[in-house]
């Protein structure tokens, strides 16, 4: 029995590294071909890493084709995407075709990309850290799913992060470390690629075992792999020791040059150092160069065997980091060597490496290139049969309808506007209240969820027992912890919250099965977490954003609180659909809007800035301004035909706009008051339009151009928010209109309301000074 065990466990090995030299093979080739054999036309450089692929090949032909469940999902790292690529194509799930535009237009992409890669990919990678963390959140959001009864317990899989020892380096990985503690994570896998280099240098030693401290203090099980099967088999035999114990205290600079210079040079400095001890010498002289530098280098990353045996021995739910001792490179002429990470094989390397790797000309792209017919059938039904070459695409998840939202009675702020409409959606018995998820970097209470919380409780695995509560001490927070609670709470790390509202978007395309994410932050504080909102982006995540409060309108919390750029970055982010309401009924439209934008194939994330200034509401005689608030913008005070002037105001400044248009209006007679609920949808309209010529899409009138079109062709705006400038003086060139752009452009400061709109140049008397001068 154990003999078989034994005979089959062999066969496995000898298959994986066969998968693991095609994965080395074609990944590299595929660099290769972009950049010394496909035609040039710009002379840029194409690039790829040759070698921070070749030092995970074997790490994911282990993973992929032994560890991985049905239901796993894996992050690689940025620059092993070649290896994946290669992955599928074994799977006939990447055509040569795109692999052959690696790089180029509609080809594999440079970095695993779920939205522009054409094989499955379960998350974007990129930005190193956030790849690795997202991976942390989505099983959390896996926890979340399964205790709402979204995901059967059986079909949990595992979240696994295949990354770069240098992505050790990013803070957010250590964020993400504290709130997994806190969440008792589970079903995560961390895999270093541990080969000590980065981009510039190779890494200190001093981290040597830090990591482990870090991890395990932190509740995870460390398993390190450093030396694979033939270090070990030499390190037992006479002599050996001297070899662990030179290996274990070798710098990793040394160990890095002596690879790179290859078995000559690792036998000079062995004799040099410890040839003097014991049955060294003897077995130094027992292998020629070739062998003594593939044993000096068989770490435990490179191991099939070791690699199958740590994944084997972490089949339980504990996050498990597996350090991997790797070497960059590993296979190529580049292994080792500092300034491998952006090298790439000459053309006469690749011909030496293809002699080795058998592969005949002509035959580069063929799968199995230079195995006999029957070792190729016998690794094709391998792959194909191999969990993730049966794994099925997951059916679309159905849409939740979203019903009416009425305006919000009571609430004049856009804030608090936002808080009474997720109390009532709390308080209703509707499908889309039943999924929505809220989450907050430790402002729930002063963005206005904490009613929300009151009603659907904090989400805990574990129930917990609130002892203020306990203890009858009065508090308007009754936030009940339980496995149904609604509500996930985040210390304060922007980034945090950014990489979970990813991980909840991402719910739909990861698990079949919608969740309707809401996530507060102070609108200042976004800038903290923009890198990670831009990953949640990129992934195509879907969520509702809101920035609150935001702007100098928060006055007495001063400079480092007041945003000022926010709604550009509304303005420049892709997939986000960015909102700045001024009344409650917008906040109510808008929200409905977006919980059904988020749902759509072609819709995306939505942003809403919002304030907490009261201010009048604006009586409605009917609806008809709500197409245009959705569009970006609406008349609250229609221009007459052919009016020279109008004021053009977003969001929380409107009763400045508006004290200003009444005192203008017998001046200026049939001056226009436009509200402009989001200069993004109206650029974007705009911009489309123009360059709608150019693609042969009819170029419709955009938005804002039928908005402009009753004034006279030489009218002036007033344009006025509290934030950039910029994000509306744009809007002059759409007709070729004069602007006067009121705005901030400064960091705000302490102050009371009015004191800081005079100062700032945002009330009603600059408005209308504005307006002269634009007559002058
Ligand atoms: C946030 C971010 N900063 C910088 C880079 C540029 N960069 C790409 S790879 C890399 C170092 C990668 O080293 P490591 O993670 O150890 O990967 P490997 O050695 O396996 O290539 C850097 C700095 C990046 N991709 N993302
Ligand atoms: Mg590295």
């Amino acid at each position: 029995m154990t003999d078989t065990m034994t005979h089959e466990r062999q066969d496995l090995i000898t298959t994986l590294e066969q998968i693991n030299q095609r994965l080395l093979w074609l990944s590299s080739w595929t660099i290769h071909n972009a950049n010394h054999i496909r035609e040039k036309r710009d002379g840029l450089k194409v690039g790829g890493h040759q070698a921070s692929c070749a030092s995970m090949t074997a790490i994911m032909a282990a993973l992929y084709f032994h560890a991985l469940g049905p239901n796993d999902k894996v992050s690689v790292k940025p620059h092993a995407g070649p290896v994946l690529h290669a992955i599928h194509y074994l799977l006939d799930q990447q055509t040569r075709e795109t692999l052959e535009k690696y790089r180029g237009l509609g080809g594999a992409q440079s970095y695993p990309s779920r939205t522009k890669d054409t094989i499955p990919v379960d998350f974007s990678t990129g930005s190193v850290g956030l790849g690795v963390a997202v991976t942390a959140f989505t099983s959390l959001v896996q926890d979340y799913l399964i205790a709402h009864g979204q995901v059967q317990p059986e079909n949990a899989g595992r979240m696994i992060a295949l990354m770069g020892d240098a992505e050790l380096d990013e803070g957010n990985i250590y964020e993400c470390l504290i709130e997994g503690y806190k969440h008792d994570l589970r079903n995560c896998w961390w895999v270093v690629d541990y080969n000590r280099q980065s981009l510039d240098s190779t890494t200190a030693e001093r981290m040597f075992r830090r990591f482990d401290d870090i991890f395990e203090t932190c509740g995870w099980r460390v398993i390190t792999l450093k030396h694979g099967r033939l270090q070990r088999e030499l390190f037992a035999k006479p002599g050996g020791r001297a070899f662990e114990q030179w290996i274990d205290t070798c710098s990793n600079a040394d160990f890095a040059v002596l690879t790179y210079q290859g078995g000559a040079a690792w036998r000079a400095r062995l004799i040099a150092d410890i040839g003097g001890k014991r049955g060294v010498r003897a077995l130094i002289d027992g292998m020629d160069d070739d062998t003594l530098a593939k044993v000096m280098t068989n770490l435990g990353g490179h191991c099939l065997e070791s690699l199958v045996e740590a994944f084997d021995s972490a089949q339980d739910e504990r996050p498990t980091m597996f350090i991997a001792y790797t070497v960059k490179g590993h296979g190529l002429p580049l292994a080792g060597h500092k300034d491998n990470h952006s090298g790439m094989m000459s053309p006469t390397q690749m011909e030496t490496f293809r002699a080795r790797q058998n592969v005949p000309h002509g035959a580069e792209w063929d799968k199995w290139a230079g195995l006999g017919d029957n070792q190729a059938k016998a690794l094709q039904d391998f792959v194909t049969h191999s969990p993730i070459g049966r794994k099925q695409q997951a059916a679309a998840a159905p849409t939740i309808p979203v019903p009416e939202i009425p305006a919000p009675a009571g609430a004049e702020s856009t804030q608090a506007a936002f808080g009474r409409v997720m109390h009532d959606l709390a308080k209703s018995n509707t499908e889309l209240a039943d999924r929505l998820v809220t989450t907050a970097p430790d402002v729930t209470q002063t963005t206005n969820l904490g009613a929300f919380v009151n009603q659907r409780g904090l989400f805990r695995r574990q129930e917990c027992d609130d002892v203020f509560l306990r203890a009858k001490i009065p508090s308007t927070q009754k936030w009940l912890q339980h496995a149904a609670g609604q509500h996930i709470e985040l210390g304060i790390a922007e980034n945090n919250f950014f990489l979970l509202l990813t991980s909840l978007g991402l719910s739909a395309g990861h698990f079949g099965t919608r969740l309707i994410p809401v996530g507060t932050v102070y609108d200042p504080f976004i800038a903290r977490g923009l890198d990670a909102l831009n990953y949640g982006c990129y992934s195509d995540s879907r969520f509702l954003l809101v920035g609150t409060p935001s702007g100098i309108t928060l006055a007495a919390e001063g400079g480092a609180h007041q945003s000022i750029n926010t709604p550009l970055i509304g303005m420049g982010q892709p997939g986000l659909a960015s909102y700045e309401p001024a009344y409650a009924d917008e906040v109510a439209l808008m929200m409905a809007h977006a919980f059904d934008w988020m749902q759509r194939p072609d819709g995306s994330s939505v942003y809403l800035r919002l304030s907490t200034r009261s201010i009048d509401q604006e009586p409605r005689a009917d609806t008809t301004w709500q197409s245009g608030a959705l569009a970006g913008g609406y008349w609250l005070r229609e221009p007459a035909p052919g009016a020279t002037a109008a004021i053009v105001f977003t969001g929380v400044v409107a009763p400045e706009a508006l004290e200003a248009w009444t005192a203008l209006a017998d001046d200026l007679p049939g001056i226009g008051l436009l509200n402009v609920t989001s200069p993004d949808l109206l650029h974007r309209g705009w911009s489309t339009r123009t360059s709608a010529r150019w693609t042969n899409d009819t170029p419709t009138p955009s938005h804002i151009e039928t908005l402009l079109s009753p004034l006279a062709p030489d009218a002036g705006l007033i344009t006025v928010l509290d934030g950039s400038p910029a994000a509306l003086s744009w809007l002059g060139g759409v007709r070729g209109q004069r602007v006067i752009p009121l705005g901030t452009d400064r960091f705000g400061q302490t102050g009371n309301l009015f004191d800081l709109y005079k100062t700032y140049r945002l009330d009603a008397e600059a408005i209308i000074d504005a307006a002269a001068e634009l007559f002058l």
